[in-house]
């Protein structure tokens, strides 16, 4: 059987990538709708070889619709997410419109698949640089336990979308000729302050809450919690953004619950873990980097090692293609798995 899947925000950075997973899948099509904002409608895309005018999304655009998966901002997604699911569809949103509320499912098909049992219309992607932590830290989690985690991220410029990946190329280019660097987008489009990303990093992603924390920072702490079912666990992080266009990088620090745990024991686990590649050998130096991860899907993780001061600490490096497995593949492996738990009307 084929579905009527619609893909909300097609020309941005993810939405592109939401297309390009779906044909690279095979995904079960009947007819797909691409949406866009009323700038993008009239252009033309091709999907699986065919032509596709993309359409400006409107309540109506979901009629008809099985699986609308979403990626135009939070705030397109809280006016019109409700209005697919009344129409019948089911809605994988990739925005943080939905991500922390309790009637939500969100979820990283890896780690917490059965909550999309529960789901009322609408699942919440979550941010990038959460998923590809947890994939690699539930493994750790269920068999030895956890309680803390410190990350320092070292996020791609896509993370903030296409135009700021032009933004850096353009500054770059005219650094390199002696001309000044424009900034207009990095760290956050809607403040008034905007600085250099090219030859440079920025540790703010997004804006400051009150505690000191980005948005950003507080998405990682706030969504590991609620996909690991783990309230307790203590979590910190520092998001910092480089020059970097696509693959985001994670030093993740981590303490167990149990003690006489080594990193050979920690490399045993992840090698077989879903969702995980284990590239660790420094003798070969081998280790993840993000120009090397960039189109898979996996999750890469090396540099495990045991820390030399805490019995039960543990650093790792985990890298992810951020519009992949951070977005586009985390949705449609959640629109898989919707289909195989027999959730799709
Ligand atoms: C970044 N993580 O790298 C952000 C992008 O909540 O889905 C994704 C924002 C989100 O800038």
């Amino acid at each position: 059987r084929g579905f009527h899947v619609a893909v909300v925000g097609a020309t941005g950075a993810v939405g592109q990538q939401m297309i390009k997973t779906l044909e690279s899948r095979d995904f079960p099509i009947s007819k797909i709708s691409l949406l866009s904002s009323a700038r993008s409608a009239g252009k033309k895309a091709v999907f699986n070889g065919q032509e596709v005018t993309i359409e400006e999304a409107k309540p109506e655009s979901f009629e008809g619709v099985d699986i609308a998966l979403f990626s135009a901002g939070g705030s397109i997604s809280k006016v019109l997410a409700p209005e697919a699911v009344k129409r019948g569809a089911i809605v994988v949103d990739n925005t943080s419109a939905f991500r922390m509320d309790q009637d939500i499912p969100l979820v990283v098909p890896e780690v917490n698949a059965d909550d999309l049992k529960n789901h009322n219309g609408i699942i919440a992607n979550p941010n990038c640089s959460t998923i590809q932590m947890v994939v690699a830290l539930e493994p750790l989690r269920q068999k030895f336990g956890l309680k803390k985690v410190i990350v320092s991220t070292y996020q791609a410029v896509s993370g903030a979308g296409a135009a700021a990946v032009s933004e850096m190329e353009e500054q770059t280019r005219a650094i390199l000729e002696g001309k000044e660097a424009e900034a207009k987008i990095l760290p956050v489009g809607s403040l008034d302050k905007h600085y250099q990303i090219a030859f440079n990093a920025i540790p703010q992603i997004d804006k400051f809450e009150e505690n000191g924390f980005t948005f950003e920072e507080m998405k990682m702490i706030n969504e590991t919690k609620k996909i690991m079912h783990h309230p307790e666990l203590e979590v910190a992080a520092t998001c910092v953004r480089l020059p970097v266009g696509t693959g985001h990088s994670e030093s993740v620090y981590f303490e167990l619950d149990t003690d006489g745990v080594s990193a050979a024991d920690i490399k045993t686990l992840l090698a077989e873990a879903p969702g995980v590649v284990l590239q660790d050998d420094p003798s070969q130096q081998i280790y993840p980097m993000p120009a090397y991860c960039v189109g898979k899907n996996d999750v890469f993780v090396g540099r495990i090692r045991k820390d030399l001061d805490n019995e039960k600490g543990f650093h790792m490096w985990v890298v992810s293609d951020n519009l992949l497995k951070g977005a586009a593949w985390n949705s449609v492996q959640i629109a898989e798995t919707l289909i195989e738990l027999g959730l799709v009307k």
